[in-house]
Order: structure tokens, then C-alpha cells, then sequence
């Protein structure tokens, strides 16, 4: 069982009012995560870091640019914001990706074009941290993009898969496809005291 310590950091991934239910991109779940992820906030991680999809109105993943997406997460809109329910208060590092017009950004790490970098990982590293669990939406793309980036990186890697929602793909298949790149899954009940 892992025992969280300072050299571990917590990965909050966009949980935003659009990927809620009613929003933009609504994740089904969603909703259910917030009070998951602030109970892990307890926990004695020595980083949490929180991401927002943060795009321009004309962002190219829009389908009004030919892109997958509906509009979502528009810089400074509403649904751009993190859910109300989410304690804020463990947040170290608030992190916006998805800046560029012309490039989608599924990773907290950086661009899909794997050119444009956040920093995040030199970041972690400058904190000591050597291991990161990440949580959040949606696990099919931007949870699985982050674990990926983190792996790569050289991070002890883990997936919550209880924190964790997908917005398309079945969640037991993504965990298969990332156990198999090395990034492990746990879920939080092996982070948390028991009751
Ligand atoms: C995401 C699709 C588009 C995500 C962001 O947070 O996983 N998915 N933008
Ligand atoms: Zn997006």
C-alpha cells in the first residue's frame, strides 16, 4: 500500500465546470470525484497541482474549426472555472493549458505537438518530488496524456482510477493500454486510513 509522503505529488486534472454534468463537455461522473479528490487533499503530498483546460474562442479542437470538440473551457468563461466543490486550498500550482489557438493540449506537460512544454516536469523535480498520483477528467484524454507525459519523465507514475472519469473510451481499457507503458493504477481507499 503506498504512504503518501512529501516526495509525492497529487494531480488534479481539470475538473472544470464544462466537464461537469450540464457543462460544455460533460464527463459522466464527474460530479461524484469533487468530494474524492478533497478527501486525497488531506493527505500529506509535499505538491498539488490543479490544471484547467483554458482555450480561445476559436481554439483549433473546436468542430467549428474542423476540431473534435464542442466549445469548452473558454479563457475566463464560466465552465472554464474549477468545480465550486473543489477545496482549492491544497492547491500549490493552478496550471492553464490549451493557450494556443492553433494546438490542442491534452497534457499537463505540454503540447500535443510534443514542441510547446509547460515546465511541469522541471517543476516537480526542482520540488523533490519523485512520484505523482493523478486524478481527475477526462482519463481517456487528458488524465492518460498526463500519466504518459509523467512517465516519460521519469516519474514513479499512478493513476486513481476511482478519481478519474473518461468521456469516451471504456476506463478498464485506458488502464490496461497504461499499465502496459508502465504507469500503474491504484485506487484512493489504498491512499487513505482506513474509516
Ligand atoms: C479534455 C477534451 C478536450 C480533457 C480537454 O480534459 O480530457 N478532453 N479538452
Ligand atoms: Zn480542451
Amino acid at each position: 500500500m503506498p504512504v503518501v509522503t512529501a516526495t509525492d505529488a497529487l494531480l488534479i486534472i481539470d475538473m472544470q465546470v464544462d466537464f461537469l454534468p450540464g457543462g460544455a463537455l460533460a464527463v459522466t461522473g464527474a460530479d461524484a470525484l469533487v468530494p474524492v479528490i478533497n478527501q486525497l487533499g488531506h493527505l500529506p503530498f509535499g505538491l498539488v497541482v490543479a490544471t484547467q483546460d483554458w482555450h480561445p474562442a476559436d481554439h483549433v479542437s473546436f468542430r467549428k474549426r474542423g476540431g473534435p470538440w464542442p466549445v469548452h473551457c473558454v479563457a475566463g468563461s464560466e465552465g472554464a472555472a474549477l468545480s465550486p466543490a473543489l477545496d482549492q486550498a491544497r492547491i500549490g500550482v493552478l496550471l492553464r493549458k490549451g493557450l494556443d489557438r492553433d494546438i490542442d493540449s491534452y497534457s499537463a506537460f505540454g503540447d500535443n505537438d510534443r514542441i510547446g512544454r509547460t515546465g511541469l516536469d522541471g517543476l516537480l523535480r526542482d520540488r523533490g518530488i519523485t512520484r505523482v498520483f493523478l486524478t481527475g477528467v477526462a482519463l481517456d484524454y487528458c488524465v492518460a496524456a498526463s500519466a504518459r507525459d509523467a512517465c516519460r519523465a521519469g516519474f514513479d507514475t499512478v493513476v486513481l482510477h476511482d478519481a478519474c472519469r473518461s468521456v469516451k473510451a471504456m476506463s478498464g481499457r485506458i488502464l490496461e493500454a497504461l499499465r502496459a507503458e508502465g504507469i500503474r493504477a491504484a485506487s484512493c481507499a489504498d491512499l487513505l486510513p482506513a474509516p
